[in-house]
């Protein structure tokens, strides 16, 4: 991939399509492609073939998706299936042929049966039933994978899948009702204290765990996959974490601190807990060369600076 190569972010507003832009403007990348939903809706069909038969983009980050976090998931989930579908199949097919020379998939960590053994390695996909919260999305997410694998098969395309861990960090989604369990603490942590409230409400039990990746660590990650590796080299995908763990009540006490909230924790159990665990084998990616640099506490720290310069919420109107 050299500097001047057309690259196509597709879902460069989000935290994740934002963090690859980022990375790729701070490296000197100056050939970026990038559409917003009005310029571009990717669930229709035409529009996208016409789009890349006029662009012709050489490389492909598909980091659009419809996300959310386990509400948004057990609330929506005829749009996570059809919205997931729709995307990916427009631009998987319409990559191929137009002749992309590599594009990466990105999936989730929720694509692994609920009760699979910890932590989590590629094989165990399809192995057991999945987390019912997120079904829709996860079958949503294999079916990409299994839709790169199957083109590189048929058609000899270079489509790499990776599946990132629980996500988070500049330009999260922190509305309470659709975003997922980090900047959701951050937010009622926040919002609490400026307020002076005596205790916030957290859903479930805290009991589950979660892996947590800061990302432009996982920004760094795609990039360095798509620029040393082809397809065949990854394999069907690859895991991308820190390899590390905790509960969601200690999650809570470590950004409770960092906040300053000093209030008492009410835990909502009539939300539900999701899958208890999954954490992810990080074996492969760090056969392949790459490690994650960010630890949790320096990623909180980061991500609540940026909350508090970046969010009306923090600026006390
Ligand atoms: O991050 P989260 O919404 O999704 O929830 P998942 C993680 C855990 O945090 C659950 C608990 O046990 C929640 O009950 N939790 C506690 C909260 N308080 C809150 C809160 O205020 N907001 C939220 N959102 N959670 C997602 C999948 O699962 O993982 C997505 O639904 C995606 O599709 C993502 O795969 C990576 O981690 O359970």
């Amino acid at each position: 991939m050299k500097l001047n190569s057309k690259i196509y972010i597709a879902g460069h507003r989000g935290l994740v399509g934002s963090a690859i832009k980022r990375n790729l403007e701070n490296h000197g990348f100056v050939n970026l492609i990038f559409k917003t939903h009005k310029e571009l809706d990717l669930t229709n069909q035409s529009a996208v073939a016409n789009f890349f038969q006029r662009e012709k983009p050489e490389y492909v980050f598909l980091a659009a998706a419809k996300v959310g976090g386990i509400l948004a998931n057990n609330t929506y989930p005829a749009e996570f299936i059809y919205e997931n579908l729709q995307i990916q199949n427009n631009i998987i097919h319409q990559s191929y042929l137009n002749k992309v020379r590599k594009l990466l998939f990105l999936g989730s960590s929720c694509i692994y049966p609920k009760l699979a053994p910890q932590p989590i390695k590629e094989k165990y996909l399809l192995t057991g039933l999945l987390e019912p919260t997120n079904e829709p999305y996860a079958i949503a997410k294999i079916a990409g994978i299994k839709m790169c694998k199957y083109y590189n098969k048929q058609y000899g395309t270079n489509f790499i899948s990776v599946m990132p861990t629980n996500l988070y960090g500049p330009n999260d989604n922190f509305d309470l009702n659709t975003s997922h369990v980090f900047p959701a603490l951050i937010r009622k942590f926040h919002e609490a204290k400026i307020n002076n409230k005596k205790e916030v409400t957290l859903w479930g039990t805290g009991k589950p765990k979660r892996e947590f990746l800061y990302v432009d660590d996982l920004a760094d990650a795609c990039i360095f996959l798509i620029k040393n590796y082809n397809a065949n080299d990854v394999g069907e995908f690859v895991n991308i974490g820190t390899g590390k763990d905790l509960s969601i009540k200690n999650l809570a006490e470590l950004i409770k601190n960092i906040v300053g909230f000093k209030g008492k924790i009410i835990w909502d159990t009539s939300k539900p807990d999701g899958t208890p665990r999954k954490l992810l084998d990080v074996n492969h990616l760090h056969k392949l060369g790459w490690k994650h640099k960010v630890n949790l506490e320096q990623g909180i720290e980061m991500t609540y600076k940026w909350y508090k310069a970046h969010n009306k919420y923090s600026l006390n109107i």
